[in-house]
Order: structure tokens, then C-alpha cells, then sequence
């Protein structure tokens, strides 16, 4: 099956498998995806956590959950963002660290929304399978190769998996596989195929929607309620836009959900705002996009001092203050946010 046949051959092996998977019916790659299982593995599932990851890995594990001896969940990174970490606890998606899992005490590994080159981790290990909706990258195989690019989340090709084993999800795994896929397309505003659309719909009547205002709401942490104190204080309204600098943050995060929230503000065009961590300014940009775009304001402001852009709604900056001349960088406020920008706005 990972072999090609003879007229690819100069084809790497896992691009004709992930065109042969992709070939099947939801049945037969079900079929193929349980056939690569004993009842006595113990299965390590690897994932980058995020909640389309999360939800997909969830997925698997309640695919395999009667198959299989064990299902084990790991990730290699830290998961900071409150919004994953709210879900990973409200649904009691059941996480473990890479390093806390031995890894010789597996028989069967799983790689779900990455692949073995998006992360060094990955690198050395052998995966039974692969699913993800990333561009195939080159340089590895696996014998069960399910890469399905233009699917908008991976929970997406997981829940047709569920359907086709016909398992119907619980309130917890369908909440997760709803927010995922709310997630990995901001709420269909990028890339999404209709059966992202037609699974987010048939997923809905199972979630339980006091769940999911929780896990979307959990973005603030209760110490970073004085960043918004300081923000009220602080910033200047000029000509439809607002600024502010909320001086030193611990997080940066945080001048994205401020700078989401001044966007409420009725008549406002751009909302600018930044903030110091270590030696780096950071600056959050939104627009209403109308005849604006902030990613090239972004790089136009600040591209000759540092990596600057982003969408034409919404950008970000992170420069070294030792990179802005001395008379703007020393004691920067929003007075000299402000100021940056009277240059190339008026
Ligand atoms: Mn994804």
C-alpha cells in the first residue's frame, strides 16, 4: 500500500498514499484507519494543542476507545491561551505533557493537525498514521497517510470518521469538535469546505452551548484586569482612531483583547495599541477594513525597525526598542505611539 507503483516513482511515497486515502469513501478509509489497530496497543496520540488538535485527538480516542487497550494524548507545547485551557478542563480532554509519557510503553503512534516535519519533537518518531489539513510537506511516510489540505479544521475529517463508524458524539466531544472547527475558520470567515459547514451543523444539536460561552469568553486573567484600567486612562482618540500604550504587560496576548474590545467603540476606524515585554514593543493593530489595511499600515509604520504585518483587518508589529531613534523609544507612551503614526495617517 505505501509503495508506489511504477509510473510515480520519482513521486515520494507519501504523496501517492495520501492521494490513495484521499481516493476512498468515508467507509473503506475508516476501514483501513481501524485495520492498522490490535485490541492489545497501547495507542500514543501526539498533537500540537490547539483546539481543532484537542477536538481531533478526542475524536480518536473515543474512535479506538473499545478497540484498543489504551489511548494516551500528548502534546509538546505549553498551552498559555485561556481559552484552551478553559477547554481542556470544562470538557475534561484528557492532556498529558510529552515528556511525563514514556514513549517505549506504546506500540501504535498517532499524529493528528501537524506532521512530523512542523515540529522537531516529531522528527525521530515513527507514526502509524497521520491526519492533518496542512499542506503535505516531503521527507516522511507512514502507512496510514489521511492529508487533506483544503478541509478549513481536522476535526472536520475526524467527526466524518465518527459518522462512518456511527458513533455519535457526546455533549463534551461534539462541544469540542464545534469549537475547533468555530476555530481553525474563524467562524467561516477563511478557509472552510462545506463539510466543515454541514458537520458544524450537525454537530450543534449536540453541544451544550453553556460550555461553549464559557470556553469562548475565558480570554482575561484576573490579573490582567489592570491593563484595562491602565487603558482607560491612558488612551487618545485622533481622527476616528484610537491609541494607547499599556506600558509593561507579562503577556502580550492581552493588548489583543484589548485592542478587540476598544473595537466596540461606535465611529472608530483603527484601534492601535501597544505594549513592552523585555526590550520588544509590541503593537496590535485593527481596522474596520474598509478602505484600510492594516498589515501594510503595520509594515509601513514600523517594517524598517522590525518584523510588521498582517491581514487587512488586523496586524501586529514586534520591534526592539533599540531599533526606534532614541527621542521616540525613551519613555514611549502613547503620546509617542501616537506620534509614529501622524506621519503616514495625518
Ligand atoms: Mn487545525
Amino acid at each position: 500500500m505505501s509503495k508506489n507503483n511504477g509510473s510515480e516513482s520519482e513521486v515520494p511515497s507519501n504523496v501517492s498514499l495520501a492521494k490513495h486515502i484521499r481516493r476512498l469513501s468515508n467507509r473503506e478509509r475508516l476501514k483501513q484507519f481501524l485495520s492498522l489497530f490490535k485490541r492489545e496497543d497501547s495507542v500514543l496520540i501526539f498533537i500540537v494543542a490547539d483546539p481543532d488538535s484537542m477536538a481531533s485527538a478526542f475524536a480518536v480516542k473515543r474512535l479506538l476507545s473499545r478497540r484498543v487497550s489504551e489511548v494516551t494524548i500528548v502534546h509538546p507545547n505549553q498551552i498559555k491561551r485561556l481559552n484552551n485551557i478553559a477547554m481542556r478542563d470544562i470538557l475534561k480532554i484528557p492532556l498529558q505533557t510529552m515528556r511525563s509519557v514514556k514513549r517505549d510503553e506504546y506500540t501504535k503512534f498517532i499524529l493528528l493537525d501537524s506532521q512530523p516535519p512542523h515540529r522537531p519533537e516529531f522528527a525521530n518518531i515513527n507514526f502509524d498514521a497521520v491526519i492533518d489539513h496542512h499542506p503535505l510537506t516531503e521527507g516522511w511516510t507512514a502507512p496510514f497517510i489521511d492529508v487533506r489540505e483544503e478541509y478549513g479544521a481536522n476535526c472536520t475529517m475526524l467527526a466524518e470518521y465518527l459518522k462512518s463508524a456511527k458513533i455519535k458524539p457526546a455533549a463534551a466531544l461534539a462541544t469540542a469538535m464545534f469549537y475547533g472547527i468555530k476555530v481553525d475558520t474563524h467562524n467561516f470567515t477563511q478557509k472552510a469546505t462545506p463539510a466543515d459547514i454541514s458537520c458544524f451543523q450537525h454537530l450543534f444539536k449536540r453541544i451544550n452551548k453553556y460550555w461553549l460561552n464559557k470556553i469562548e469568553r475565558s480570554d482575561i486573567r484576573r490579573a490582567e484586569l489592570k491593563y484595562f484600567r491602565a487603558a482607560f486612562i491612558n488612551l487618545k482618540v485622533r481622527k476616528n482612531r484610537i491609541y494607547v500604550h499599556l506600558g509593561r504587560v507579562t503577556n502580550p496576548d492581552i493588548l489583543v483583547v484589548v485592542a478587540d474590545f476598544l473595537t466596540h467603540v461606535h465611529d472608530i476606524g483603527w484601534v492601535i495599541v501597544s505594549g513592552q515585554t523585555g526590550e520588544k514593543l509590541v503593537v496590535i493593530f485593527r481596522c474596520d477594513g474598509y478602505k484600510k489595511n492594516a498589515g501594510k499600515l503595520a509594515e509601513r509604520v514600523f517594517g524598517p525597525y522590525g518584523p510588521a504585518g498582517g491581514h487587512k483587518e488586523s496586524a501586529r508589529a514586534e520591534v526592539s526598542l533599540k531599533n526606534l531613534p532614541a527621542k521616540i523609544a525613551i519613555g514611549f507612551d502613547t503620546q509617542q505611539l501616537m506620534k509614529l503614526f501622524t506621519k503616514h495617517l495625518g
